[in-house]
């Protein structure tokens, strides 16, 4: 069995606008999924996050279930339209007093809380005002940063800045399928992906300042990648798609800049105009540089990248496993140990933590009240003895979230994909523990695989 150090945490991740509902409560004001969530089309199932799992008023069962699974820490995130419904300016002091009590309840039950305080549900008047490509909605996150920060950091001693601002840029602003839901506009996905990691670097030192006994990290969706052949083709395409997913955001955090290569793949292709990045201003990469704690990341799957348009490609000897999620997204563990392993080698943060990694499956309860999701407990398997094998390599990880607590709204996909430990009957929202979630308790328990 490999042991994993006594001090690693095992813990559960969570979102505000993917479990809370209670969206119009206590004084919480529209957030841009809520808005996107009325535009025709734009969720699978027609559904939205009015109620999603009513965490809002479950809370205490979800932190007992935490309990019982014997989780040490609980990732979930703050939502800003809850703090400061005006995006900037009054605080609105239910809002704080719901985490506030959460955060009391966790600790009550022996679980560190892990706050990120930004996983997409933006303020709506912000958006109004050009929301994250308005350079000033990375001051408005400090503001509100501040404000939390100080209301929280006497009990809650790790936080995450930013959700994947991957997401946040090519989701929203390219493929359009998140808030705000705009469609191939790369200067604006630049500009709002720049704000985002702005907004990063403002908020470390207000952290340091009202938490100097915690610890502060981004959280970036990274996929590892590799060509499917050796041909030049292949090879240049896959450096194109990690600049694109990894390197663009990586490289501004462990203060290198942009990576210039990809800089010029985009002005190549149209994209931009120039190699001028209008909305990068003098110090604005010192600021992204904030000396962080620990760099988080979350890992779902990899690419193997070819490209379809070259000539004469060579034959393939690297192809995808049909083994996939119900996202579609292929199975591969290694590519975890390989991301670790290569993060270590080129960036060597302090310390690394994965704050998700997780499946879809949409197993359900069995006649006896059972959910055997004996697929979610392979995948899970897979990834931490990847990431064990990982730290046998020297990676100074020192936490894995799984992702998720419970089944919970899939952003456009709405209910229909289940990434929960924890089944979630949306009829009557009671909750069954899945036998992933007794298989993780005995895994923490162990603390080995
Ligand atoms: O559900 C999301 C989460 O909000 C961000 N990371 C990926 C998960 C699965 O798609």
């Amino acid at each position: 069995m490999f042991k994993f150090p006594d001090n690693f945490v095992w813990g559960v991740a969570t979102s505000s606008f993917q479990i809370e509902g209670a969206v119009d409560v206590d004084g919480r004001s529209e957030s841009i999924w809520d808005r996107l969530c009325k535009r025709p089309g734009a969720i699978a199932d027609n559904t939205n996050g009015d109620v999603a799992c009513d965490h809002y008023n479950r809370w205490p069962e979800d932190v007992k279930i935490m309990s019982d699974m014997g989780v040490g820490a609980y990732r979930f995130s703050v939502a800003w339209p809850r703090i400061i419904p005006t995006g900037r300016g009054a605080t609105n002091q239910k809002g704080i007093d719901f985490y506030s009590r959460l955060v009391d309840g966790l600790l009550e039950a022996g679980i560190d809380p892990c706050v990120t305080l930004y996983h997409w549900d933006l303020p709506q008047i912000l958006e109004d005002q050009g929301g994250w490509t308005n350079r000033d909605t990375a001051y408005a996150f400090a503001d509100y940063t501040e404000t939390i920060s100080r209301a929280l950091g006497d009990r809650v001693k790790t936080w995450v800045t930013i959700n994947e601002p991957w997401c946040i840029s090519v989701l929203g602003y390219i493929n359009g399928e998140h808030a705000p839901g705009i469609k191939n506009d790369w200067p604006k996905a630049l500009s709002a992906a720049h704000h985002v990691m702005l907004g990063h670097g403002l908020a470390v030192p207000i952290i340091r300042d009202n938490v100097p006994d915690g610890e502060v990290g981004i959280t970036v969706n990274l996929v590892p990648n590799e060509p499917a052949s050796q041909s030049g083709a292949d090879r240049d395409a896959c450096r194109h798609f990690d600049g694109f997913f990894n390197r663009w955001y990586l490289d501004p955090v462990f203060g290198r800049g942009y990576p210039a290569d990809r800089v010029a793949d985009l002005v190549k292709a149209g994209e931009i105009p120039s190699s001028d990045l209008p909305f990068l201003h003098k110090g604005d990469l010192e600021t992204i540089a904030a000396d962080s704690d620990f760099l988080g990341i979350n890992y779902y799957s990899r690419a193997v990248i070819r490209d379809e348009k070259a000539e004469n490609n060579d034959p393939p000897d690297v192809v995808s496993t049909k083994n996939e999620t119900d996202m579609g997204w292929e199975v591969w563990p290694l590519g975890l140990e390989q991301i670790l392993v290569r993060l270590k080698d080129d960036y060597n943060p302090k310390a690394i933590q994965v704050t998700e990694n997780g499946c879809a499956y949409a197993t359900a309860p069995n006649a006896d009240g059972i959910v055997e999701d004996t697929e979610r407990i392979a995948y899970f398997d897979g990834h931490i003895r990847a990431c064990a094998k990982a730290i046998e390599q020297g990676v100074p990880l020192t936490a894995y979230y799984a992702w998720s607590l419970l089944d919970n709204f899939e952003w456009a996909f709405g209910y229909e994909k289940r990434f929960g430990l924890v089944y979630v009957d949306y009829d009557t929202l009671d909750r069954t523990p899945k036998q992933s979630a007794h298989w993780y308790r005995d895994l923490i328990q162990k603390g080995g695989i």
